[in-house]
């Protein structure tokens, strides 16, 4: 079976792990935190690396057998192309797949960066929440969303059918407003996809950990650290209800390389 190494607040976790299950592809989720050194099942564990023979320290990780993958966009165009899942990504050569191609390559400097808004937050201790130029840079990034990749009157970033550009995209919008941490109420068309984007199977499972963590714009009583494992225990129960409810039908998640 496929493992997935990281965390349900992981944007990138969350991005593969949403394919995967839309896919009715089963994986275990490999609880790895990212930037823990301490504990064996950190990222920066020594463990982690041996055992694993992962080329980084960040998460999320495919291991398919005894491959391992780092990079969300390499991940999920990989199972797409393993798995035949030409409907998530587009056949080589087409239009359609450069277009996913171009945006994914855009994400890691663009969409990623809002990521910054929500870090903050969640650093013990570290300074309450983002500051200007944090925010500014977000709002930049969102009216490129707004104007450019989402522009083209078309339901999702190519096309009228989703792809893994929108599942990578989604998810970065997603940790921000979920937390309430920014508010898209300026953005008619980041808003209108997003809630077509929620409409997709797997929503609920897949958001559960997000929703468990609640807002992390209004302080709360309650400690950082009980809040962020409660929300991981909540995100992994997402994912283990939602494969307990996959249809059997033959094998359809096994690589076709
Ligand atoms: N470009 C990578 C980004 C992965 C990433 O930044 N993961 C974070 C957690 S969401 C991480 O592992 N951070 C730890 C670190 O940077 O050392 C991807 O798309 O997979």
């Amino acid at each position: 079976m496929l493992k997935l190494y990281g965390v349900p607040l992981s944007q990138p976790f969350r991005s593969v792990a949403w394919a995967l299950l839309m896919k009715q592809c089963p994986f275990k989720a490999v609880v790895t935190v990212p930037f823990l050194a301490d504990k064996p099942f950190g990222s920066k564990h020594e463990s982690y690396k041996s055992r694993t023979k992962a080329r980084s320290d960040r998460i999320p990780m495919l291991q398919d057998g005894t491959f391992y993958l780092v990079e969300s966009p390499a991940i999920l165009s990989y199972l797409c192309e393993s798995r035949g899942w030409m409907d998530l990504y587009g056949p080589p050569g087409s239009q359609r797949k450069a277009l996913i191609d171009s945006y994914m390559h855009w994400h890691h400097s663009g969409t990623r960066g809002i990521a910054s808004l929500v870090a903050p937050y969640l650093i013990p201790g570290g300074s309450y929440g983002p500051r200007d130029k944090e925010l500014h840079r977000a709002h930049q990034l969102l009216k490129q969303l707004e104007s450019g990749w989402l522009h083209s009157g078309e339901n999702y970033i190519v096309g009228n059918e989703i792809s893994i550009a929108d599942l990578l995209c989604y998810e970065e919008l997603a940790q921000s407003s979920m937390t309430g941490v920014i508010d898209l109420a300026e953005y008619p068309a980041i808003q209108s996809w997003m809630q077509r984007m929620e409409q997709q199977p797997f929503f609920e499972e897949v958001h559960l950990g997000l929703k468990t963590l609640g807002s992390l714009s209004e302080p709360s009583d309650r400690p950082l650290n009980q809040r962020l494992q409660a929300a991981t225990k909540a995100g992994l129960a997402g994912l283990e209800k939602a494969q307990a409810g996959f249809v059997s039908s033959g094998s359809p998640s096994g690589s076709k390389l």
